[in-house]
């Protein structure tokens, strides 16, 4: 199965979950609330492992894989200090990891495997993975964001990720494990520069124009009438007019992954943090 499962922190922090230390007074339902269906359309699935795509672990050169068995630190997020710092312990199947690194390999893509035992996990990664297994009782595995779109365009981060997503599903299948797959981003990205006095003072949020609304819709539209070629086609305009986080590569990996679902994505929320655009999806093969 897949999922479109956005990461602003200010969902963990609205959350109040014991690992995190700053404390609030909620905010931000409509997504949380989206987030508790998506967990309950996954409840009855068993899974062998999460493999998320994250915005905020930024390579350079090539796509890196989490390959250190187990990471146990604090997360302090560096734009909201004020909202996430998040004491996380996890376990990555780095076997899954290193297969899906080699299948790359002989797609020809630049990749690595990510050994540094004090490596700091991104905060795209926990928020997703908190907000989707709460329990962190089932193992990542957890691919960096290659910035091609930085140095050539979305349509080169585009090709490459299509051939990352299509050497994961080969990896996935030649294991036999049951997989969970999340892209971990925002639809439009454009957000407000300044924060309200008090964060979770929902008076304050609202998408930042229009014209991202209407882009975030049209996004959504496709997704979930199954016809996410068609999105693939029209993302660099997208990404390009919403600056939206789509730019990392995270969706466009997701979809190649899942073969490019014909069948409807299920939409479980769509709402605003600091005025970006985010929606939670859910792909599941069994409704095809
Ligand atoms: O990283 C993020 C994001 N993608 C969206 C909204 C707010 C904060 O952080
Ligand atoms: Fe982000």
């Amino acid at each position: 199965m897949g999922a479109l499962a956005p990461h602003p922190p200010h969902l963990v922090y609205a959350e109040n979950p014991p690992q995190n230390e700053p404390v609030s007074e909620g905010g931000w339902e409509e997504l949380r609330w989206g987030y508790e269906r998506l967990r309950k359309s996954l409840a009855d699935k068993e899974f062998d492992v999460i493999i998320i795509h994250t915005p905020h672990w930024q390579t350079y050169v090539g796509t890196h894989f989490l390959g250190v068995p187990h990471f146990k630190n604090l997360s302090v997020d560096p734009i909201f200090p004020n909202l996430f710092r998040y004491s996380y312990d996890l376990t990555v199947d780095v076997e899954l990891s290193r297969a899906i690194h080699d299948h790359a390999a002989k797609a020809g893509l630049h990749v690595q495997m990510m050994e540094n035992p004090d490596f700091r996990i991104d905060y795209g990664t926990i928020t997703s993975c908190h907000l989707v297994r709460p329990d962190w009782d089932i193992p990542i595995v957890c691919i960096s964001s290659n910035r091609s779109r930085n140095y050539f365009s979305v349509e080169v981060m585009q090709a490459n990720m299509v051939k990352l997503g299509q050497a994961t599903r080969e990896a996935i299948e030649a294991s036999g494990k049951r997989a969970l797959l999340l892209s971990s981003n925002s639809l439009s990205h454009r957000h407000f520069t300044e924060e309200p006095e008090v964060p979770e003072d929902m008076s304050q949020e609202h998408i930042t124009n229009h014209h991202q609304y209407l882009w975030d819709m049209k996004m959504i539209e496709l997704m979930c009438s199954g016809k996410t070629r068609e999105m693939i086609d029209i993302m660099p305009d997208f990404t390009e007019q919403t600056v939206a986080e789509t730019d990392a590569g995270s969706l466009t990996w997701l979809m190649a992954a899942l073969n490019f679902p014909e069948y409807q994505g299920e939409i479980h929320a769509y709402g605003t943090v600091i005025g970006t655009g985010n929606a939670i999806i859910g792909w599941d093969p069994a409704s095809a």
